[in-house]
């Protein structure tokens, strides 16, 4: 494609640039800077909420909120990182973006139907900013609602549980627009088994997409019922159920975490190669351990009940699946460190970033080996042991992961290159952060420190004073990252096609890419292909 002149997607379009030619784009690259804008908007909401409650905790009582308050900020630091961040961040961002151009297509198959997302998306989102306001004021009951006390609180449960409702058919209307692109729109000659591991996270979260999300909204829609009409399904004083809840909250939350981990998962198999400058190791291994994940993940759920009062038999159950997940993801991690062996390897900022991925997911998967253990899992029930090992898998894992990805494909996104220095600066500060805030709610975990309490013993005091300090760093980390990312939209060298040297087809195209991706149809061979030097 060369030197031909090509107009980039960011260029003004012939109707007209500013704001209407952004939200009535159906352009899939438009749409995903749409989503990564009003995406990362909430997640830096969400980690100031976070750092709000650190303050609250640097001492035993009261130091700044009263503990409604508090109730309320834990609440929204995980409805808005879990609903409006990372379940719709994950794929909707950057499986926006490269999903067509890494399979050879112009767009994704309902372009239309995509924007429509992202409406929905921000009508759910303005519905749970609405529900700080009005009825009874935030809702207090943690983000999953647990009943009967999201029945009974007079905090807007109802509201907040239907933006949930409405963010739910985003997720699903996305989910769908991906399969259909990815069994309809691939390029000629781009088999399944062609398709970059990118592509295989994102098909294999799109099913769970489609097909767990709706359990959530009929759960959410059965809250909704109870709490208005006084319908007796969940609340014991009505002959309700209350478990019933648990397990359907959780048929539908334990695989939406890998709706959050796997597209993550999908970044790291493709940067690693690509600074390695080597073919994948085990492609198809961690191609199917994709869905093998997303089947496995549906029939663990249960491991967020072991306290709630099961059949033995089904405990041994659920904590013997649980193990078994963990193997497809093993297979990831010792695929992608079998791929670095002997590469020739290149320390660049996204490979870092993996790097420090690798690290903390490994933590985050041990530790939620711990939890499945029965035994060990009644001792860790409710502690802050689980709050850190969550924190390692989503933030550590998918965020980390995020991170990378967003480094690695900024170049291609906007056609800029950002500075490494203030990268490294950002990832030692994010790095040792993470670790103390973190690492310390493990130990406060396993010393008894119960999760979502306002007050503690004094024994547990140091130990908060070092993950609130830890807060600090981390989130200046993401604020040199931040900066130095917008500092790179304007005064950022061009980048060239190919920063990286990578194989696969979105480095065959100008940054930013044109519309509609491709002037000529692709020419596609084997993935990952590093014998015959950098895409061209
Ligand atoms: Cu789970």
């Amino acid at each position: 494609m060369g030197s031909e002149f090509h107009a980039s997607y960011l260029d003004v379009p012939p109707g007209g640039g500013g704001l209407k030619s952004w939200i009535f784009s159906t352009d899939h690259k438009r749409i995903a800077i749409l989503y990564l804008i009003s995406i990362l908007a909430f997640f830096f909401v969400g980690a100031a909420i976070g750092i709000l409650m650190r303050l609250e905790l640097i001492a035993p009582g009261k130091t700044l909120f009263e503990p409604s308050t508090y109730n309320a900020l834990f609440t929204l630091h995980g409805v808005i990182m879990i609903f409006l961040f990372v379940i719709p961040g994950m794929p909707a961002i950057l499986g926006n973006f490269f999903l067509p151009i890494m399979i050879g297509a112009k767009d994704v198959a309902f372009p239309r139907l995509n924007l429509l997302s992202w409406w929905i998306y921000m009508a759910g989102a303005l519905l749970a900013v609405a529900s700080l306001f009005t009825g009874g004021g935030p809702p207090d009951t943690g983000w999953t609602f647990y009943v009967p006390y999201s029945l009974r609180t007079g905090t807007n449960v109802t509201l907040a549980v239907f933006a949930a409702f409405v963010l739910g058919f985003s997720s699903i209307l996305t989910g769908l627009n991906f399969i259909t692109t990815v069994h309809r729109l691939r390029a000629p000659g781009m088999t399944f088994f062609r398709m970059p591991l990118f592509v295989w996270a994102h098909y294999a979260t799109a099913w769970i997409q489609i097909l767990a999300t709706p359990i959530l909204a009929i759960t959410l829609v059965l809250v909704m019922a109870e709490r208005l009409f006084g319908i007796g399904l969940f609340d014991p004083a009505k002959g309700g159920d209350p478990l019933l809840f648990q397990h359907l909250f959780w048929i539908y939350s334990h695989p939406a975490v890998y709706i959050m981990i796997l597209p993550p998962m999908g970044y790291i198999s493709e940067i690693i190669p690509t600074f390695a400058k080597k073919r994948i190791y085990g492609y198809k291994a961690i191609a199917l351990s994709s869905l093998a994940i997303a089947f496995v993940g549906y029939l663990v759920w249960g491991h967020h009940m072991f306290t709630s009062g099961m059949s033995d038999t089904s405990r041994w159950i659920f904590s013997l699946l649980t193990f078994l997940v963990a193997i497809p993801s093993g297979v990831k991690v010792f695929n992608w460190v079998a791929t670095l062996y002997k590469g020739s390897i290149e320390l660049e900022p996204p490979l870092v970033y993996v790097l420090a991925f690798i690290f903390l997911f490994s933590i985050g998967g041990l530790t939620g080996l711990m939890q499945g253990a029965l035994a060990t899992d009644i001792h860790l029930h409710d502690t802050y042991f689980v709050v850190g090992h969550f924190h390692y898998i989503i933030f550590g894992g998918a965020v980390f992961a995020f991170m990378a990805a967003l480094l690695y494909w900024f170049p291609k996104m906007t056609g800029r290159m950002y500075s490494k220095r203030a990268v490294w600066v950002a990832l030692a500060h994010q790095f040792v952060g993470f670790n103390m805030l973190y690492f310390s709610m493990l130990i406060l975990g396993m010393m008894g420190m119960p999760r979502r309490y306002y007050d503690y013993l004094p024994r547990f005091q140091t130990l908060h004073v070092v993950a609130t300090v830890g807060s600090w760093i981390l989130v200046a980390g993401l604020v040199v990252l931040a900066a130095a990312l917008l500092r790179a939209l304007r005064r950022g060298e061009r980048a060239p096609a190919n920063p990286w040297g990578g194989v696969s087809l979105e480095w065959t195209i100008p940054s930013p890419p044109p519309e509609e991706n491709f002037s000529l149809p692709p020419e596609v061979g084997e993935p990952y292909d590093f014998s015959k030097g950098p895409a061209r």
